[in-house]
């Protein structure tokens, strides 16, 4: 079994299943360990020391009488035994529960960058004060044993218990706590420790200081020294990561490309997200960690030895907790308690801080097909020709790298793509996009345009030396743009426009790969962490966010490039906390594996709960050639990934579903038909994943809080709340899936529409055209039943909407649509319905619209789709049977006819009630 939950770090590479086998050529030698780099050892070493002596106590305290508070917070400082340096700590509170804690140097000769907030914040920090709690009251006491602390009452959480966070004077330590119960405690095992910046020279020992770091054949020369910070961050009674789940090594937060990574290890990958959430069934938190310098988390059960330093002042044992240590190499110590106490609690306090996953276009939900490469125009054009023949939906062809000249982006090989503008047009006719790479390395070329303008305005990234970065990539020599540097993240936007971006077209929408920066010619790959950046940032403190301002200045370029803005979409191969405002990511080179196709879940589930929705896997492995077997199946679990786009490398074989003759064309056109059927409910899950900030698929902890027995489970997820996906992820004709059913629950094959009561598992052989899916009862989803090209096709096709009883009787669901394209539904251009079922009554209600809504738009967009009606209801899992339905729509009653079969567990179906979907309506059913 893997992990449970509690990891659930960042990132990409997550945790795997055991038995996973790969051949796997990573090159580790390439890439740090913690012991390589400096910081890292130096902080495990001082854990190591902290937890080794029994009743060791943490060198820092808060120095006494210095605790203030205003109404924006608490500030104390805190002072270390050992040199006496004093550092400031800044405690402030948000309306919604979170609490923000800030440390760094209270003065200090060298500033300290002061963290990434204006870029992963989604208003920026100046955004946060609107939301600051002033009202909290502080209660300062001495416990009998002489411990002085300072309890904070500041808020409710949803619950409607008190949380408070207890700041203890010696050893520095803060506990965040429900009523009080602790939740969050921060240095209770006294790893808390902080490099103050000093100047070059000598240290109090007589000793010269080091300030340079060597790694293979580079060296960081740290102009700055050494600014790391660390601390032990926990989450008591939460028990539930399995031995498996832990590594030797730290997690590493530190964007790269990593060649042929492997499926199970907390290595670097290409993008990282700093948020860890806590499960159990007492409730759910998190800690937000807001560095976007390199970072190392270890995730360890709690261990007996460990003196509980603050657990003798709050007086709790905590046998089982789950702890945390965050290491990050430089900016200021600044994280985020994340109270909770629901799983959708934490999704929306989370999203409150880094913004939701903007909506999409309609069109990008739907099926991308990509390799490297398209060879040329005509075969292009054959490939959409050959999804017509065979009747297999796409939305979206992609063009790598070759399709450019010489690796130039921005440019195409006219030999052989001699007229793009025509080859979009064709795809347009279709109601069919095209996607091309466009990658952050320029190349050094005088008679390239890019190049040119950029290095005349000096919107390179400077060296060392001063002059323009030069480094290794896929066109060669290669520079990079500096998008720190507001000029130039503007200027990079307007090379997208129709005028600038020769031969695209408004279908033409676009894919940033190796944006960690990968850098053939760097150390790890990637740019050296002393360049310089525009505004004196040292690259250092920024290299995580790198790769997020290239997609956001490719998204802003699209944005702008109509009059009439439309949403862009973006796919990016790096990305941080912020990115799902941008668009879409993927989980880079994975390979034809089986040990991969189940690993890209457990990868976009982790996306999924830490804010960056939409992303998928290359369906069929990047790597390799799958076995058609291993494709099919492959389509079979893609489809139920945010993002679903099928990939191969330029060595692999072809890969269109066609290629592979029947069964298999048949059972991928089965799935990937079954996506688009279901488009309508992934496009609401996007919409309530943009207001809201709760995942799209879901581990089932999300669902079913209070199972512990489903909380590491990955070999079953859901897309929604409706939908329970157990997908086969492993070689043979008809393997059998072991699928559990975690609630009392009526559960509804989605295919067969049995129901499975109070069944705890049950054992399904799943033969080739089984795709296991389950409907949990008490739902209600809509789809589009007829088959089409493309999504675009499918714009005016009625719905059917389908209804399943919960165990109890009765369900909920919703439908929201829009013009799928622009952002007239910010205003209003909108339709939301909301669905129950009661009493043998469907009724279509809109759903509350927010304060403001612009009603010129909305009766406009209502116009547009009024014609839309529902086709087909279907209720499952009726007791009794009916024979008429009476709908009331427009303040009038009919009747209608309705089918009941006792065969499909009660199936009863009501055709073509007439009725539109924007309209209010109800369908009773009656005998
Ligand atoms: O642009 C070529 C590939 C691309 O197909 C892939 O999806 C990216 O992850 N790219 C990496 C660079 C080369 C990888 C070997």
């Amino acid at each position: 079994m893997k992990p449970n939950l509690f990891g659930v770090v960042r990132y990409s590479i997550t945790f795997c299943i055991a038995f996973c086998f790969l051949v796997s050529s990573v090159k580790k030698e390439d890439f740090k360990t913690c012991n390589d780099s400096g910081f890292c050892k130096l902080h495990r070493a001082f854990a190591d020391t902290a937890s080794s002596k029994e009743g060791l106590k943490s060198h820092y305290s808060i120095l006494p009488d210095s605790p203030e508070v205003s109404p924006e917070g608490l500030t104390a400082t805190i002072i270390s035994s050992q040199d006496d340096s004093k550092l400031q700590l800044k405690a402030s509170f948000l309306k919604n529960g979170i609490v923000r804690v800030r440390i760094q140097e209270l003065a200090s000769e060298i500033p300290r960058y002061q963290g990434p907030g204006d870029y992963v914040l989604k208003n920026g920090e100046g955004g946060l004060e609107h939301s600051l709690y002033k009202d909290f009251k502080v209660e300062p006491s001495i416990s009998q044993k002489g411990v002085r602390s300072h309890l904070i009452t500041y808020n409710k959480n949803s619950a409607g218990n008190d949380l408070k966070l207890l700041l203890v004077e010696e050893p520095f330590s803060l506990v965040l706590s429900e009523k009080d119960d602790p939740i969050i405690k921060i240095n209770s095992l006294g790893f808390f420790n902080f490099e103050v910046l000093k100047p070059k020279g000598n240290s109090s020992d007589g000793v010269e200081q080091v300030f340079e770091e060597k790694f293979n054949k580079w060296t960081d020369k740290r102009p700055r020294g050494p600014q790391s910070f660390g601390t032990d961050i926990s989450f008591p009674g939460s028990s539930n990561l399995g031995e498996d789940g832990m590594y030797s090594e730290p997690y590493r937060l530190y964007n790269l490309d990593v060649f042929e990574h492997l499926d199970d290890s907390p290595m670097a990958l290409y993008g990282s997200i700093p948020f860890l959430i806590s499960h159990s069934t007492k409730g759910t938190a998190g800690v937000f960690w807001l560095s976007s310098s390199e970072t190392w988390v270890d995730v360890t059960r709690e261990k007996s030895a460990i003196p509980q330093i603050v657990n003798q002042i709050v007086g709790t044992t905590d046998k089982n907790s789950m702890n945390s240590h965050w290491i990050s190499e430089s900016g200021v110590m600044d994280f985020f308690l994340i109270p909770g106490p629901t799983p959708k609690d934490v999704f929306s306090q989370y999203s409150s801080l880094v913004g939701t996953t903007d909506k999409p276009r309609e069109f990008a939900i739907g099926y991308h097909q990509c390799r490297w490469n398209y060879l040329d125009q005509k075969d292009v054009i054959s490939v959409n020709e050959k999804f017509e023949q065979h009747k297999i939906p796409f939305d979206v062809i992609w063009l790598d790298i070759e399709h450019t000249n010489g690796k130039r982006y921005f440019t195409w090989d006219i030999a052989k793509y001699p007229d793009p503008t025509e080859m979009q047009n064709v795809l347009a006719q279709h109601g069919r996009k095209l996607v091309n790479v466009v990658d952050p390395h320029i190349k050094r070329d005088n008679d390239y345009y890019i190049f040119k303008q950029a290095e005349e305005k000096g919107y390179f990234i400077k060296g060392s030396d001063d002059k323009d970065f030069n480094g290794w990539c896929w066109p060669g020599d290669s520079s990079w743009i500096d998008y720190f540097n507001p000029k130039a993240s503007d200027w990079i936007s307007d090379q997208f426009s129709l005028e600038n971006y020769k031969n695209s077209t408004p279908y033409l929408f676009v894919w940033n790969d190796m944006n960690e920066p990968a850098i053939f010619s760097g150390p790890e790959i990637t740019m050296d962490k002393d360049i310089i950046h525009y505004g004196g940032v040292e690259h250092r403190d920024v290299h995580n966010i790198y790769g997020m301002l290239f997609h956001k200045a490719t998204a802003e370029g699209l944005i702008r490039r109509e009059k009439v803005a439309k949403r862009p979409f973006v796919l990016s191969r790096a990305y941080f906390a912020g990115s799902q405002r941008y668009g879409a990511i993927w989980t880079g080179d994975n390979a034809s594996e089986w040990s991969h196709l189940s690993l890209s879940t457990s990868m976009i589930l982790t996306n999924n709960l830490v804010g960056m929705h939409f992303s998928g896997a290359d369906v069929g492995g990047f790597f390799g050639n799958p076995s058609p077997l291993m494709l099919t199946r492959w389509y079979q679990l893609g489809i139920w990934h945010p993002f679903f786009r099928a990939h191969a490398h330029i060595d692999s074989k072809r890969r269109e579903p066609w290629l592979f003759g029947e069964p298999y064309v048949s059972t991928i056109r089965e799935a990937i038909r079954l996506r688009y059927r279901l488009l309508p409910y992934w496009y609401t899950l996007f919409h309530e994943a943009s207001v809201t900030g709760m995942p799209i698929v879901r581990p089932m902890w999300v669902e079913f809080p209070d199972f512990p027995s489903i909380y590491s489970m990955e070999s079953q997820f859901m897309v929604g709340p409706a939908l329970m996906v157990a997908p086969v992820t492993e070689d043979g004709e008809a393997p059998i899936q072991n699928i559990s059913f975690p609630d009392q629950q009526s559960f509804y094959d989605l295919y067969e529409e049995f129901s499975i009561v109070g069944k705890t598992a049950r054992d399904y052989p799943a033969s080739l055209s089984d795709n296991p899916v389950f409907v949990v009862g008490g739902n209600i989803f809509p789809t589009r039943e007829r088959h089409r090209r493309s999504s675009e096709a499918m714009k005016n096709d009625p719905y059917t909407i389908n209804v399943f009883n919960s165990i109890k009787g009765g369900a909920k669901g919703s439908l929201y649509l829009d013009d799928g394209e622009t952002y007239n539904y910010k205003k209003g251009g909108y339709i939301y319905r909301k669905f129950t079922f009661k009493n043998a009554t469907l009724t279509s209600q809109e759903a509350e619209r927010p304060v403001g809504s612009d009603n010129i738009l909305y009766e406009a967009y209502r116009d547009s789709v009024k014609h839309i009606r529902i086709e087909r209801v279907f209720v499952v899992g009726m007791m009794n049977s009916f024979s008429k339905a009476v709908i009331t729509h427009n303040g009038e009653d009919r009747e209608v006819e309705v089918t009941c079969t006792k065969k499909r567990k009660g199936r009863c179906t009501v055709r073509d009630p007439g009725v539109s979907v924007v309209d209010d309506w109800s369908i009773r059913l009656s005998f």
